[in-house]
């Protein structure tokens, strides 16, 4: 079913939505503070508002893509926003998000808050997804349209609960990017090929190590921190020797010290027998 949907904000995010949404064979209506970036999607279909308050009154379906949350409020400010559905796909924290969805309630429209995980080139492409929370009847009505730009995935009433999870993910990224980085330095430091490591013994190495992470959300979730593997004993005598090693070869340890400190004060508690899992107690 072809529907009436606005979407503001046409950064490189923005302008992928819109495209995904006018190659689905929706109407769409598109407005950014820069005038000249609607032009390709014009060329492709669009229509284009002059104001943020013509794009709303337009569209059932109000998608809004820009900097952050403050942008979002100044485009929207003008605007009636009665009747509407507001999608919010600009990325922000869990409490920008919930005094969002109350302002968008307060002026009479049902709100969805996204977190986008993908970059503009993945949109409309297997392996794009993004994670909705807030207004149940909003996804309900919607689902199939917003699944046009990605996978849509719904996870609960709580408004803010798109962007934590959005935080947590982006989090086990960077965790996982910090480690590579260091292994990087480090291979690199002994002259031994960075891609040859990188593609044969890093990645495997890797995703054996992620299938675990299963189980120990389960460990988490139980307060279990019981181990058969290697407990945190051997974990802060093994880091320990790690850390040396990069001194030794003249590679800063900087983006482990961190995760050290956590062992160390975990271990110095009397917890050495417990699996890493247990760390996340001192979180
Ligand atoms: N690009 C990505 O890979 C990431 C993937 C994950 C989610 N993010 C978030 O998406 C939001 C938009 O990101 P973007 O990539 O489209 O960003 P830009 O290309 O820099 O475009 C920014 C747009 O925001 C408009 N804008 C900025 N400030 C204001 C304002 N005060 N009032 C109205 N519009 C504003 C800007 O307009 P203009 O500069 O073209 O006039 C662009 O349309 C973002 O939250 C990412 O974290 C993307």
């Amino acid at each position: 079913m072809s529907e009436n949907i606005s979407v503001l904000g046409l950064g490189l995010m923005g302008a992928a939505l819109a495209e995904s949404l006018l190659a689905a064979g929706h109407r769409v209506t598109v407005w950014n503070r820069t005038p000249s970036k609607a032009d390709p999607l014009v060329a492709k279909g669009a229509t284009v508002a002059t104001t943020p308050a013509e794009a709303v009154e337009a569209g059932g379906l109000v998608i809004v893509c820009v900097l952050d949350y403050p942008a979002v409020r100044q485009v929207l400010e003008d605007a009636s926003l009665t009747g509407r559905v507001i999608v919010n796909l600009t990325s922000g924290r869990p409490s920008e998000a919930g005094a969002m969805a109350s302002w968008v309630a307060g002026r009479g429209a049902d709100y969805l808050d996204g977190g986008i995980m993908a970059v503009p080139q993945m949109i409309a492409k297997p392996g794009a997804l993004i994670l909705y929370s807030a207004s149940q009847t909003a996804f309900d009505r919607y689902e199939r349209t917003l699944a046009v730009m990605a996978e849509a995935r719904f996870v609960g009433t709580d408004p803010g609960m798109a962007a934590l999870l959005d935080l947590a993910m982006l989090t086990g990224m960077y965790g996982q990017i910090a480690g590579c980085l260091e292994a990087a330095a480090l291979v690199t430091s002994a002259r031994y090929p960075l891609k040859e490591f990188t593609a044969s013994l890093l990645v495997p190495w890797l995703n054996a190590m992620a299938a675990l992470q299963v189980h120990w959300a389960a460990a988490i979730e139980a307060g279990n921190h019981a181990t058969e593997v290697s407990n945190l004993e051997v974990n802060r005598a093994g880091m320990e020797s790690l850390v040396a090693a990069f001194r030794e070869q003249g590679v800063k340890p900087d983006l482990l010290l961190p995760l050290k400190a956590v062992i160390d004060q975990r271990t110095a508690r009397g917890l050495g027998h417990e699996g890493l899992s247990g760390l996340v107690e001192e979180l």
